[in-house]
């Protein structure tokens, strides 16, 4: 659950992190909101707290990511467009040359934490319970565990939602956002917020367009439309194809790090 999505007045802050921290933010901001917030008035003041306080660590996150030369991609999408096959593929072909870490963001699961870890890649899992979305706080925390000194590329996967993480931003360089063919090429259009705030399209399962009729021209057409400046890169997961303009972007992105 979380305000963004309007699906509680309620914001669930684990305030016992049984660790002590010597980073620079409070946890005392929020404190249990025990009464539903009948007015719309209060759950949009909650919203804005919450962001607020979110953009704070996030810039944390960042001062941290560039101090150490990171550079930190969030990959976000709707459900099962194939952000972890993406993943996979890209620490296979890549990860002998630069050094990865990568978080997962499920609600529930550690699938793919596993599958990123048989590419030998460190990674760390969170679960979000009802939470539908990674904040920079938990990044922050995920982060903590990392040996950031011997470190290039972070990516982010995030909870497979295609509406609440373009609201959080995590301290990254860019969003990509990542849409299958069999989503259907309006995609950008009903959902412009995420779009909007993407750097970088990554349209995946090419390899399925010759039985669909998914309208390939409208579809890059409509994403310009809400985020004019979009790079979009066509690929399959599954076979390989386009993944090499997608691995010259995150080596031009890192080279003028
Ligand atoms: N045909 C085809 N299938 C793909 C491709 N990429 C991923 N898939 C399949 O799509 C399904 C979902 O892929 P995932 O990589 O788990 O997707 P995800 O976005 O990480 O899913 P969540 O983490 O649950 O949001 C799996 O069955 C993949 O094998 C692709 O390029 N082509
Ligand atoms: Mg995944
Ligand atoms: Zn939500
Ligand atoms: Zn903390």
């Amino acid at each position: 659950m979380c305000t963004t999505c309007g699906c509680s007045p309620h914001h669930h802050h684990d305030h016992d992190h049984g660790h002590t921290h010597d980073h620079s933010h409070t946890h005392d901001g929020h404190g249990r909101h025990e009464h539903p917030a009948p007015a719309q008035r209060t759950t949009i003041a909650i919203e804005e707290d919450i962001l607020a306080k979110n953009n704070r660590l996030a810039a944390f996150n960042r001062a941290l990511f560039r101090e150490k030369g990171i550079f930190v991609l969030n990959l976000v999408s709707s459900p099962g467009s194939g952000k972890t096959s993406l993943l996979e593929r890209t620490l296979r072909d890549l990860s002998g040359t630069r050094r990865f870490a990568v978080i997962e963001g499920d609600q529930q699961t550690d699938n793919d934490a596993q599958r990123i870890a048989a590419t030998g890649v460190p990674v760390r899992q969170i679960n979000t319970g009802a939470g539908c979305h990674l904040d920079a706080h938990m990044i922050m925390h995920a982060t903590e565990e990392f040996d950031l000194d011997n470190l290039d590329l972070l990516m982010v996967e995030n909870v497979g939602n295609l509406v609440c993480p373009a609201a959080f931003d995590l301290g990254e360089h860019h969003k990509v956002v990542v849409l299958s063919v069999t989503e259907g090429e309006d995609k950008p259009l009903k959902y412009p917020q995420m779009f909007h705030n993407s750097t970088v399209l990554l349209l995946n399962k090419t390899d399925l367009l010759p039985h669909l009729d998914f309208d390939l021209e409208a579809c890059r057409e409509f994403a310009r439309r809400v985020s004019p400046g979009i790079t979009i890169f066509e690929v399959s997961a599954r076979t390989g194809e386009g993944m090499e303009q997608w691995y010259n972007w995150l080596a031009a992105q890192t080279a003028a790090l």
